[in-house]
This record gives C-alpha cells, structure tokens and sequence, in this order.
C-alpha cells in the first residue's frame, strides 16, 4: 500500500486568481487550428515538454493509456502522406455522406494533405485499448477515450502556450499507422496532431464560437 501524500496546493488571492482566469481564456481564444504549414523546425525540447504536460492529464484508474510517437523523419512522413491521401480520395469520392460534405464546406478541407510532409512534427496519438502482458494476457483499461481526450485537450493547449500551432487531423480510417509506426494490436490511432509554425500568409476559416448563453446552464 503506497501511503497518501500531502497535497502542496497553492492558493492564489482572488484578484490574482480573476485576472489569471481572465487572461488563460484571453490567450486560448487565439488558438486556431491552422491547415498551411511552412517548414521550419520546431526548436528542441519544445514538443518534449508539451507531450510531459499532456501526460499530467487525469486518465482512468491512472492508467495513462496513451503513447506518443513524434514523427520527424521525411521518409515516414511521406509514407503516411501516401496512404492518408489515399484514404482522404475513397472519403471525399465516395465514403463521406453528402450531409458530411456539406458539413465540412466552411473548413474547405478536400483530399490533399500537404501538411503531412510539410510540417516539422506529426505527433500520432495512440490510445491504449487494453493493456498486454509480457504474457499475451490482457489487462482490462477504463475510460480510454476520456483520458486521452484529455491529455490531447492538454498536447494542444501547450503547444499553443509555447506559440506554435496545431492541426486535429483524422483521416476516415488510421489502421495504416500502427503497420508504419510499429505499434502493437492493442494500441488505436487517436489523432495525427499536425504540429508546427504556420505558413506565411496562411489562411483560417472564418468561423465563431457558440455564445456562452448556449452553452452553460446554472442552476
Ligand atoms: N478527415 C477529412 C475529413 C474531415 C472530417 C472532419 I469531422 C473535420 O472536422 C475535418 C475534416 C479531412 O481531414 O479532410
């Protein structure tokens, strides 16, 4: 039995603790999920102690039941461009319904993904399905797409605190990246986050937040 711990909370005053709410919602309200991406390198050490934050995030029984892969090397990104546009053309010609089209129209996305080859980093979340022991036995794991809900929530949030930007990228079917990556059966892509500096001159949807009337309801 581990013994409990005592917890080293840190009370802010209240004005302190108005204005620093103030000013998180100030600086996450520019995040915006950009699709053109430039080259540039992401100075080192950046992506490492996003994906430790990420990590902090609660999960399940504390299972933790996420793995990270940072892609960085050109031939593996140009392997997952191949077999993600591939999947993006059977989506867009035939797969996608036409009220999912439609939906998809104000973010003027379509078969090309250029920013897989792009962009410095792709950070290809994995979620840990079950666990497996050395033995082939499996370990049964709680709230998997909570948690790594959560910890993406917290990848993206650092990597916009750190000042570069991000990309939520999910092509229609993402079994390929287990065979590319190596990774073993009880592990599913979450999520490629396409991660980066924006391309000169890169343009975002002109789109808007539900007003906060909408959304929240005390009682
Ligand atoms: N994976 C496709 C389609 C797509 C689906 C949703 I839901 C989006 O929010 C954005 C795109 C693509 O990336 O083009």
């Amino acid at each position: 039995m581990t013994l409990p711990l005592l917890f080293t909370y840190q009370e802010c005053p209240v004005t302190e603790m108005k204005r620093r709410a103030l000013e998180f919602y100030e600086e996450m309200r520019r995040r915006r999920t950009v699709r053109d991406f430039s080259d540039r390198p992401i100075p080192e050490g950046v992506i490492e102690n996003c994906i430790r934050t990420a990590a902090t995030a609660p999960s399940g029984a504390n299972i933790q039941p996420w793995h990270f892969v940072v892609v960085r090397d050109p031939s593996v990104k140009q392997r997952i461009h191949e077999e993600a546009e591939k999947i993006e053309h059977d989506f867009y010609t035939s797969k996608a319904t036409r009220k999912w089209v439609e939906a998809l129209r104000p973010l003027h996305t379509g078969p090309s993904k250029p920013f897989l080859k792009t962009a410095p980093v792709l950070i290809v979340i994995f979620a840990e399905l079950y666990g497996l022991l050395p033995s082939g036995e499996k370990v049964k794991h709680y709230y998997v797409k909570e948690s790594i809900g959560i910890a993406t929530g917290m990848l993206i949030s650092s990597i916009h605190h750190a000042g570069l930007v991000s990309l939520t990228y999910t092509p229609y079917k993402m079994g390929f990246l287990n065979k590319i990556l190596s990774r073993p059966v009880n592990e599913k892509p979450f999520m490629i986050l396409v991660v980066g500096y924006p391309a000169e001159g890169a343009v975002v949807p002109n789109i808007t937040k539900k007003p906060f009337e909408e959304i929240v309801t005390y009682v």
